[in-house]
């Protein structure tokens, strides 16, 4: 396992709400790319296939309040498949990952969200899955329109975006996004337990829509294109 974040930095006790964030999807659809651009805001070019799990971390201000996501950036190849599940084991985000040029990128995608939920079977707190179509920067080679994408998000009843690694299309958004409803959704879990240490501030911030809750509305709607999938 390659590392670039700083493990220390996770568990030390000042007070960060903290989360995790593991991405899914098959081999070259722009995981890494995504994470890339988020946590440094760069993009490489050049094909870099990741052994194994690769680990980030990056604190997010949110009205001032601060929220760490823990990224768990994985591989998409199968031999690295028996990896996955123990990261999925604790996570709070899934982000299944496909590329919007590649139509058999979007027919794996049962395939990872199934994982992820297999994850989720049993938990009290189950985490929250995401669909993202990559490379919408690449118009000329889209194969997959939104509509298409779309209906496969609404089968498995989870929000679907479209992002670009390449231009920062909608990643800040959604990685911002996702905190924020984690965040939300803990301090709401703390204050049904009576929390007292829940000051107005935070009452304020509880009335942020939540992300699962409006699938359909997540995020800014791309142009469609007509699609060419089977
Ligand atoms: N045009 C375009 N290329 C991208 C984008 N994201 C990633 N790529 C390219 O796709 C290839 C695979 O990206 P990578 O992040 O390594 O994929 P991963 O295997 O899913 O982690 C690389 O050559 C990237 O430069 C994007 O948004 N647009
Ligand atoms: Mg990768």
């Amino acid at each position: 396992m390659q590392s670039r974040g700083s493990l220390d930095s996770i568990y030390q006790t000042e007070n960060v709400s903290k989360f995790k964030v593991v991405v899914l999807g098959d081999q070259g659809v722009g995981k890494s790319a995504l994470v890339w651009k988020f946590v440094y805001n760069g993009f490489e070019d050049k094909y870099q296939p990741t052994i194994g799990i690769d680990f980030f971390t990056k604190t997010l201000y949110l009205n001032g309040i601060a929220v760490r996501l823990q990224i768990w950036d994985t591989a998409g190849q199968e031999r690295f498949r028996c990896l996955i599940p123990s990261y999925l084991r604790d996570c709070h985000v899934i982000l299944v990952c496909f590329d919007l040029t590649n139509c058999c990128s979007l027919d794996n995608v049962p395939g990872w969200i199934e994982l992820g939920q297999q994850e989720r079977q049993g938990r009290l707190k189950k985490p929250l899955i995401v669909l993202v179509g990559n490379k919408l920067d690449d118009t000329s080679r889209r194969q997959i329109s939104y509509e298409c994408a779309n209906s496969v998000a609404e089968l498995f009843q989870i929000p679907y975006v479209e992002t670009s690694a390449m231009s920062g299309f909608n990643v800040e958004l959604l990685f911002r996004k996702v905190a924020k409803d984690l965040y939300v959704e803990d301090l709401n879990r703390l204050r049904q337990n009576g929390d007292p240490d829940i000051c107005e501030e935070d009452r304020e911030n509880r009335k942020i829509l939540r992300l699962s809750m409006e699938p359909k509305k997540f995020m800014q709607k791309t142009g469609s294109s007509a699609c060419r999938c089977s």
